[in-house]
């Protein structure tokens, strides 16, 4: 009874571990445009899981021996609880050595300089919350492995039995619940600053952009001298008409199309976020942006940028750095394609880019939504009076 259910226990384990690797298999089959499985890579990795567990099981029935070979000859056994006190011990040096060079190793792969407003801030959230739970992580961790090792099992005493205590369970109810409630009131406050959608009284006016996310591309428009984006509906989206805008909306008239985002310094932002098949997210890591783009479902990000490319070059020492606007859902198969090239420019440049910028109603789009050109306008009317005369 007790052999068969260890054979069925493996019987599991051993499917689990072959499913795993012929998944894994397809998945980089697919990847390199291969098809079929790696029969022979995916048999090298169960002879290797049987391996180890024969050796495991054979260290295991020697040890078992000579425990037996010591009992036979009136000694002591192997003293296991020695034992897994120097491990506890070994664990808490080892552990916190990784945590360290974590730390010091990767730490540098975090986010890049916040290179927006509310950036700064977010920053800020982030290292206030690490060095919190950092000095709790290292106490805990400290006291557990210690306590393992100082109160392992010993002869010469029995154990205290200390089965509830009202003090502690207070204390580390109310300290922690108190600190977390700071963090979230703080956190909520600087999401609300963020999130606030009125311009403040006083300050420019921010500039409106869309971007709208498909498989696997942005869109982007901006607003052309009007400074008004026109409406857009998505029973308008056919030939030409991207994006589905609606021409019968006097503002869309003059609507740019950009294929880069260009944003001017110190200028607050309003990103008009909208997706047409899948959910996107548009994700600017230097801005400490990230909104999920949602068919249906217009959002919106308002930020202002605070280092121009051009400083940021000469900051991280790169003449080719570019900030970067990444999609942020893995949204198929060509979802790394998603990026867009952000630049921060003065306001001059912006100025200058935004005139060179092209009309989204190209002559194409006109002729497809059968608008009168201004000319043809012109025309029409004459030969209307003409008519009339
Ligand atoms: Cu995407």
């Amino acid at each position: 009874m007790k052999n068969s259910k260890k054979l069925l226990a493996f019987l599991a384990v051993f499917m689990l571990s072959g499913t795993n690797m012929l998944m894994a298999q397809t998945a980089t089959g697919d990847a390199a445009a291969k098809p079929g499985v790696n029969w022979l890579s995916v048999s090298f990795y169960i002879l290797l899981f049987v391996v180890v567990a024969v050796v495991i099981a054979i260290i295991g029935r020697i040890l078992r021996v000579y425990e037996l070979s010591q009992q036979i000859r009136g000694k002591k056994g192997i003293q296991w609880n020695n034992i897994m006190g120097i491990c506890c011990l070994i664990f808490l040096v080892a552990g916190m050595s990784a945590a360290y060079w974590d730390f010091t190793n990767q730490g540098s792969m975090s986010l890049p300089e916040a290179a927006s407003k509310h950036g700064v801030r977010i920053d800020e959230m982030f290292l206030v919350t690490t060095i919190i739970t950092m000095i709790v992580f290292v106490l805990t961790q400290i006291l557990l492995f210690t306590f393992l090792f100082r109160y392992k099992h010993s002869e010469k005493r029995r154990a205290y039995f200390y089965p509830h205590n009202n003090t502690i369970e207070k204390v580390w109810t109310i300290i922690p619940a108190i600190v977390l409630t700071i963090l979230v009131i703080f956190g909520f406050f600087t999401w609300q600053d963020v999130e606030n959608s009125a311009d403040v009284k006083g300050q420019p006016a921010s500039i409106n952009v869309d971007i709208t996310g498909h498989q696997f591309a942005w869109e982007i428009r901006y607003a052309g001298p009007d400074g008004i984006l026109g409406k857009k509906d998505f029973r308008l989206t056919a030939g030409a008409n991207k994006l589905g805008i609606d021409f019968k909306d006097k503002n869309s008239m003059d609507d740019l199309q950009a294929d880069t985002l260009v944003l001017p310094v110190n200028k607050t932002i309003r990103l008009n976020i909208f997706a047409q098949d899948v959910i996107h997210s548009v994700y600017m890591p230097h801005f400490r942006v990230q909104q999920n783009a949602v068919p249906g479902l217009p959002t919106f990000f308002k930020f202002t940028p605070t280092i121009t490319t051009d400083e940021m070059r000469r900051k991280v020492d790169d003449p080719k750095f570019e900030y970067l606007l990444y999609c942020n859902k893995i949204c198929g198969s060509s979802h790394y394609n998603m990026q867009r090239v952000v630049r921060v420019v003065t306001q001059d440049e912006y100025n200058q880019w935004v005139a060179r910028l092209k009309p989204y109603l190209t002559p194409a789009l006109r002729t497809e939504l059968k608008l009168a050109s201004a000319d043809q306008n012109k025309s029409i009317t004459q030969n209307k009076l003409a008519l009339n005369n």
